[in-house]
């Protein structure tokens, strides 16, 4: 139902009604539209000119969420549309705004999460020419290239369909971010309530099934057939598509060892006997036909060559929704183009009912490969150490979350999330979110807010300090809505560590923070829990009291600070000089 307008409150608009005539506006058609299309969270920013936007929205029933910064109410936007499949929503003003607003839409693109930034924006005719408006920027074109469609509106009678292009640009083919401006103006234009009404567009199959071709499923099969060393592995787009007992089925019918990604970590049980997560280097070098499903080869896979794949080609089979993306490092021999889902059902089909599983020479080496590293880990994982190591703190996070399986994991760091990822075992899909395509730091409180409030499960936040820095305010927030996440910081001050020491003057190093800080505190200002955590059985006992009550609970957990490597595990990355003073 259309909310109305009085003819008194709309004076000086150009509307043409009469006085029997009921009357909406910009505002209530934007609400409406969302509404229409199941999109009733909004993460954002208030102030001009969306001020009353947000008023409204939340009077009518949509949950908005107020954060302290707009980068991280667009990281919580973009990881809820990849835990919902509908596009998240960011909300924010104009210029600074949006532009803090905008690294996180060119994350979701970068990541194929669907999301919408949705920014208020100054009048064209004065940005046009460069009049110097309130917060004037060209914000459609900055947006452009960072996004995978950008639409503006500037009638209300099209802010129906504009959002539906919005949501569909973001949920069909490779998800991604698309951006939606705003100007001030069409907030307040109004118009005929019943035809405002009719304007609106529900989306009708906003995602549709991609069927991949007949002649590329059997070309797939036919590949894997061949195989002596097969490996499946599986990305955050398998993950994403919600197929997962499909993929269980493929896995398990073929008998293919699986490598997940960082976030697929948890589609199939890290504990699966397939799992090859703690044989990582052995399958990429020693496998020969490799099946990819949503991964891509970019650098997180050394792009499909070079020695962690042994130095010899393999024959790829990549199922993708984006066909662009085959070929895209190395040669695909068997591209599959088609949605997740259907695809690995058609390969399933393909398969019948007599397909033979991989040869189990080589599911015993990889079997072997990886009970040895586990049995590496294991007594590192319980040590008492104090100040901790990450190995006796994350062998204490570890249990916690094999006890609690549907709590979501978020990580971010060098070190905090390049250990965590290998030693926290994931049990449940989709329960992983971390940094990403990008390796970005300060996705780590919008998601866990945007985690906690999309699933109702409880977050556990596993953050390198100075990871945690990039988000911290939001703790606020957190606080604010009295979300059930636990942030556990791993304070080793600094950077990789907090051992650096500048030679050359008294300044610190540029790695390095205040010593023994209480990050704990913070979260007692706004009136959560603080606790600061010396060996792992306290740091245990806390994180299991915030589980249990739900309280937004901060541990500070101290780390020795030598125990960090420079850039955790991709240090090869980071170029060093060779004239550096020692
Ligand atoms: O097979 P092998 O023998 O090789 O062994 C592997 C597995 O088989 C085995 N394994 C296991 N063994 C036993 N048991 C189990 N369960 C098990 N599971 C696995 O373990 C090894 C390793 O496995 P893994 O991890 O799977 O394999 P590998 O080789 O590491 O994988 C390669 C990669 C590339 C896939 C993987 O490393 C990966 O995903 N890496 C992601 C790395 C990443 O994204 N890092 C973040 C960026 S770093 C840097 O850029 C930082 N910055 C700069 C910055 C950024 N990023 N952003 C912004 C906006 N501004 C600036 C900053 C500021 S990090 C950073 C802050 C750092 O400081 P913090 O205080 O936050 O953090 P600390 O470091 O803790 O101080
Ligand atoms: P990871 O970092 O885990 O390796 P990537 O982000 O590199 O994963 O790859 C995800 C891939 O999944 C992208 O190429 C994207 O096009 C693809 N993808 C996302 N959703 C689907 C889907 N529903 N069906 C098919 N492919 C998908
Ligand atoms: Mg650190």
């Amino acid at each position: 139902m259309l909310a109305v307008v009085e003819k008194k409150q709309v004076e000086g608009s150009t509307a043409a009604a009469d006085d029997d005539h009921a009357l909406t506006d910009g505002f209530n058609l934007v609400i409406e539209a969302l509404k229409l299309n199941d999109l009733t969270t909004i993460y954002g920013v208030p102030g001009i000119p969306i001020t009353d936007f947000g008023r409204m929205a939340q009077a009518a029933g949509l949950r908005v969420l107020s954060f302290r910064h707009e980068q991280n109410a667009g990281y919580a936007a973009s990881i809820a549309g990849y835990l919902t499949k509908k596009p998240g929503v960011c909300l924010t003003v104009s210029a600074p705004g949006f532009l803090n607003g905008l690294t996180a839409l060119a994350h979701a693109t970068t990541n194929c999460f669907p999301m919408i930034l949705i920014s208020g924006s100054s009048e064209r005719e004065i940005v046009d020419l460069q009049q110097g408006d309130y917060e004037e920027m060209d914000q459609l074109a900055i947006a452009k290239p960072l996004c995978k469609a950008a639409f503006r509106v500037l009638h209300a009678q099209d802010i129906g369909i504009g959002l539906a292009r919005a949501i569909r640009a973001a949920v069909s083919g490779r998800p991604g971010g698309v951006y939606l401006d705003l100007p001030a103006k069409l907030f307040g234009q109004v118009m005929d309530a019943e035809a405002g009404a009719k304007s609106l567009v529900k989306v009708v199959d906003a995602a549709p099934a991609h069927i991949p071709s007949p002649e590329s499923v059997k070309r797939a099969l036919d590949a894997l057939k061949t195989a002596k060393k097969p490996l499946i592995i599986l990305g955050k787009g398998a993950a994403y598509a919600q197929a997962d007992d499909a993929i269980r089925e493929l896995v398990e019918k073929s008998g293919v060892p699986f490598l997940p990604m960082s976030m697929a970590k948890g589609l199939l049980p890290d504990a699966h006997p397939q799992c090859a997560g703690a044989a990582r280097s052995t399958v990429l070098k020693d496998s020969d036909v490799v099946m990819l499903i949503g991964a891509r080869l970019n650098w997180l896979l050394s792009h499909g060559k070079g020695k962690s794949w042994g130095d010899h080609p393999k024959t790829f089979i990549q199922i993708d929704i984006e066909p662009k993306e085959m070929d895209s490092n190395v040669g695909i021999a068997a591209p599959v183009v088609g949605d997740i889902g259907s695809s690995v059902a058609a390969l399933i089909e393909g398969m019948g009912s007599n397909w033979p599983k991989a040869p189990a020479e080589w599911t015993s080496a990889v079997a072997k490969k990886r009970e040895e590293n586990v049995a590496k880990m294991a007594p590192r994982l319980m040590n008492n150490n104090s100040p901790m190591d990450y190995h006796g703190a994350l062998g204490v996070l570890k249990t916690i979350i094999a006890e609690r399986p549907d709590a979501i994991l978020v990580n971010e760091g060098a070190n905090t999330l390049d250990l965590a990822r290998g030693v926290i075992d994931m049990h449940q899909p989709r329960k992983r979110i971390d940094v990403g395509t990008w390796g970005v730091m300060g996705i780590g409180m919008g998601y866990a807010i945007a985690a906690a409030v999309e699933t109702g499960k409880p977050v556990l936040c596993v953050e390198g300090d100075s990871a945690f820095g990039f988000s911290g305010m939001e703790v606020e927030t957190i606080c604010r809505y009295g979300l059930p996440v636990c942030v556990v910081i791993f304070n080793n001050d600094g950077i990789y560590r907090g051992t650096d020491v500048n030679t050359a003057g008294d300044d610190p190093a540029t790695t390095v923070f205040v010593r023994g800080a209480r990050y704990d505190r913070m979260m007692e200002a706004f009136g959560g829990v603080g606790v600061n955590a010396t060996n792992p059985d306290e740091l245990k006992r806390a994180v299991n009291a915030a589980m249990d009550s739900g309280k937004p609970t901060l541990i500070n957990a101290v780390i020795d600070p030598a125990a960090g490597s420079e850039s955790g595990r991709i240090g090869n990355l980071n170029p060093q000089s060779a004239l550096k003073k020692k």
